[in-house]
């Protein structure tokens, strides 16, 4: 038995290191509605500065509910030839960046027709056809498909593959498929939730003509109001004269493809930022929260569907309460993104920087480093030691610390938060509370520099506190 136990410990610390091996590129596939409005260019311009952090596996040009029967891989084109003019510069400060001969091989056209109008027998496109190829190779790894625009490319791969595969083949296949679209852009996506209910699938899914729109989680990116309502969220370092200043003027040819916005900036960019590898998220575990924001697994309901009644649990729309810009509190799903904006703006600006500067002239994010472990079990009343110690800066920057209880995340439920001692210092405690069962706590660190612009990396530490008597 001890050996049983011992070797499923094992088995499971396997498991756990394979889930956050941090040095594990992720697969990543983006298809977008881009030339629908600005701002999937601009969420492009931005994706090319992490193009490192992911193995990317294809580009696709796709229609949606805002553009229903052109596409636009030309565009894609020419922010891929404008990162290849910085891409040696890039290259000076991280590697890894892909080529653009590389890039250029994988961009394809979906089928230039509006929602279920591009699915069915005739409607496969080169699109479609490298959707199926990416989800058929033989590797282990998840294929993430980012949705900027309607999904109906992506329903067109899974029509065709139902078809032709056997039950047991299409469940191998959608068990390595992971979702993340920006609400529901057309009515594929609702379509393949209903008849591929085995797909990972994170959505703010649409609620009224208006609502996937307004209420979206996404629009945390760079909204500031909410019903009319101030948000809390700081609009200014989203807003027009920010973007000129840091990113389009003046920051060499991949910053300028970063056209002036027109409702919203970079509606799309949350699908991204949820996969960089900076110690916050965690891709299987889309109620972590990250940079992307913070999904919780339910079956949504309401009376006024835009498009079916959900059937069944998706990844969406979860709140956190946070302070707001203006020091007061504020809650809503929106605030899962916000909450992040002034690292996830700098760390932008940095990789603009990146596109144009020598290494000395450029700022580098820090390495937040734990002395103990992610994971520590403790019992009610221990004390528990936090210690950042070992985090340091490629620059020799000065380093700032901060422990953020991440109250809506673990299953430690209480409205008092847990007080955290010398919360903005290397080293910092706090009294585990006490439990009637193991219960888990959410404790980030975040780690930033005084570079220009100051950076931020994070580690995660998820205490189990097990009921006892101190
Ligand atoms: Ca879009
Ligand atoms: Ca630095």
């Amino acid at each position: 038995m001890k050996k049983l136990v011992l070797l499923f410990g094992c088995l499971m610390m396997t498991l756990l290191n394979h889930a956050q091996n941090p040095s594990e590129k992720l697969r990543v596939m983006v298809l977008t509605d881009i030339e629908n409005e600005p701002d999937d260019a601009q969420s492009m311009v931005r994706f090319m500065t992490y193009a490192n952090h992911w193995d990317i596996e294809g580009l696709v040009a796709t229609t949606s509910l805002h553009q229903k029967k052109k596409i636009a891989a030309w565009r894609i084109s020419e922010i891929i030839t404008a990162y290849g003019k910085v891409r040696e510069n890039l290259l000076l400060h991280e590697s890894g960046y892909p080529d653009t001969n590389y890039l250029k091989s994988i961009l394809k056209e979906g089928y230039p027709d509006f929602g279920m109008d591009a699915v069915g027998k005739g409607k496969d496109s080169e699109g479609s056809d490298w959707i199926i190829k990416a989800l058929e190779k033989e590797d282990s790894r998840p294929l993430w498909v980012l949705v900027w625009g309607g999904p109906n490319c992506l329903a067109q791969a899974l029509w065709k593959l139902q078809a032709t595969k056997s039950k047991k083949q299409l469940a191998a296949i959608q068990s390595k498929l992971r979702v993340y679209t920006i609400s529901d852009q057309d009515d594929t996506g609702p379509w393949i939730r209903k008849n591929f209910p085995g797909v990972f699938y994170i959505c703010s899914p649409g609620t009224n003509d208006k609502g996937a729109y307004h209420h979206g989680t996404w629009t945390g990116i760079s909204g500031d109001k909410f019903n009319g309502r101030f948000s809390g969220a700081n609009f200014a370092i989203v807003d027009n004269p920010w973007l000129d200043k840091n990113i389009r003027k003046n920051h060499g040819p991949l910053g300028a493809e970063h056209p002036t916005t027109k409702y919203l900036m970079e509606g799309d960019t949350p699908s991204f930022l949820y996969l960089i590898n900076n110690g916050l998220g965690n891709s299987e575990h889309p109620n972590y929260g990250s940079w992307g924001g913070r999904y919780e697994l339910y079956t949504p309901k309401t009376e006024k569907w835009f498009y079916e009644p959900e059937t069944r649990p998706i990844w969406t729309n979860a709140e956190d309460e946070v302070m707001g810009f203006d020091s007061s509190f504020q809650t809503s799903n929106k605030a899962t993104i916000w909450r992040w904006r002034q690292a996830y703006q700098n760390d932008f600006a940095a990789r603009i920087d990146w596109s144009i500067k020598t290494y000395a002239e450029a700022n580098h994010p820090p390495v937040a480093k734990l002395a103990h472990d992610n994971e520590l079990r403790v019992v009610s009343g221990d004390t528990v030691l936090l210690d950042a110690s070992p985090s340091n800066d490629p620059d020799k920057n000065t380093l700032s610390y901060e422990w953020i209880y991440y109250r809506e995340v673990g299953t430690y439920e209480s409205k008092s938060a847990i007080k955290i001692a010398n919360a903005k210092n290397v080293l910092a405690s706090f009294v585990a509370p006490k439990v009637t069962k193991p219960e888990t706590l959410h404790i980030i660190l975040a780690v930033t520099d005084n570079g220009i612009p100051a950076l931020t990396r994070y580690q995660r530490v998820i205490v189990t506190v097990m009921p006892g008597s101190k």
